[in-house]
């Protein structure tokens, strides 16, 4: 096939983020081969290429159109496009879907004693961090005036360096902060792995698989939650159990063999099951009550 009939997505080449990228590509039914410089994965079932880049090039590559597709944090894309913005310039990346990984918060955080009393506090204060369009714009909206030190790294170090008062840095655990004696103030974004696309019109050829890669994606989504569950229940108690089962709309129920008053009961639950929710389903009068896991789904 034409090379550039092949649909492009950009992920993280070493990081965070690449070992869940890949395994999601491999969910949606991508079969692909490495390239010998570990730059490019070529999907040999899908015409599709991988490319494996810094996360932080991932919406560059999107608003270039040398990538329709990239998977990358919202706080890397959310960065971009205000940096975009401020020089003028439109954005040309849209968050289409976001992905159940790579979750984390970006927080303003203060050395261990010193006191925190509210966004007013940070005036005049200086605060580096790695993310300085997110930030200017928190500050903005607050009417805040401090002043913003652009780190290109090590911003946990900044503090003791003497090179700012406090940072705004990306938190998952807790444990760096804690390691560097700093302590969360304020949740300035929260943050997950999400896809982003071109919004300029795509080759006819090539839109259907990105329709249908696009599907698959929300599919492993779901399933990731969902279970099948079976049960035997009597009839009276269908209401109750239907309102029992998590997040599930329209339960099948199909008549036993040999009896009118008992039924059995089939739905999708896209929640976790947990034993709590059995108890109660067996309170309300289910019994033989079985949960599958689900191995795909299209909605
Ligand atoms: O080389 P490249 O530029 O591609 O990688 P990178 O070093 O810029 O990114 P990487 O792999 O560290 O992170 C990729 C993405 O993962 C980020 O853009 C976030 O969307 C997401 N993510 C999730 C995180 C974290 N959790 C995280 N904890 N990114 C960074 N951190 C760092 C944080 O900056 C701090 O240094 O981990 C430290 C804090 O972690 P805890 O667990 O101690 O709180
Ligand atoms: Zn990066």
């Amino acid at each position: 096939m034409d090379k550039h009939l092949r649909l492009k997505l950009a992920i993280q080449k070493s990081g965070r983020l690449t070992d869940n990228s890949l395994d999601l590509l491999v969910r949606c039914g991508l079969k692909y081969s490495r390239g010998k410089d570990q730059l490019l994965c070529f999907g040999e079932n899908m015409p599709l290429d991988v490319l494996l880049v810094r996360d932080d090039d991932i919406p560059d590559l999107v608003q270039e159109d040398v990538c329709d597709l990239g998977i990358v944090g919202q706080n890397v894309v959310e960065e971009k496009r205000l940096a975009f913005e401020a020089r003028g310039i439109s954005p040309l990346f849209d968050v289409v879907t976001t992905l159940d990984y790579g979750r984390c918060r970006l927080c303003i955080a203060v050395p261990d004693g010193q006191p925190y009393q509210g966004a007013a506090s940070l005036a005049g204060k200086r605060i580096a961090t790695t993310y300085p369009n997110i930030l200017t714009r928190w500050l903005r909206d607050r009417g805040v005036e401090a002043q913003v030190v652009t780190l290109s790294g090590a911003v946990e170090i900044a503090p003791r360096l003497g090179r700012a008062d406090l940072i705004c840095d990306l938190v998952s655990t807790g444990n760096t902060l804690t390691a560097n004696h700093l302590r969360e103030a304020e949740t300035v974004l929260e943050s997950q792995a999400v896809v982003i696309r071109t919004p300029k019109p795509i080759a006819p050829e090539k839109r259907d698989w990105l329709h249908r890669l696009l599907a698959r994606v929300d599919g492993v989504q779901q399933v990731k939650e969902s279970k099948y569950i079976m049960l035997h229940a009597p009839r009276e108690a269908l209401p109750m159990i239907a309102r029992l089962l998590p997040g599930s709309e329209h339960p099948t129920i199909v008549p036993l063999e040999g009896t009118d008053e008992k039924v059995a009961v089939h739905a999708v639950c896209r929640e976790n099951v947990f034993w709590e929710t059995l108890e109660a389903l067996k309170a309300a009068g289910a019994s033989a009550i079985l949960v599958l896991p689900v191995e795909k789904m299209l909605p």
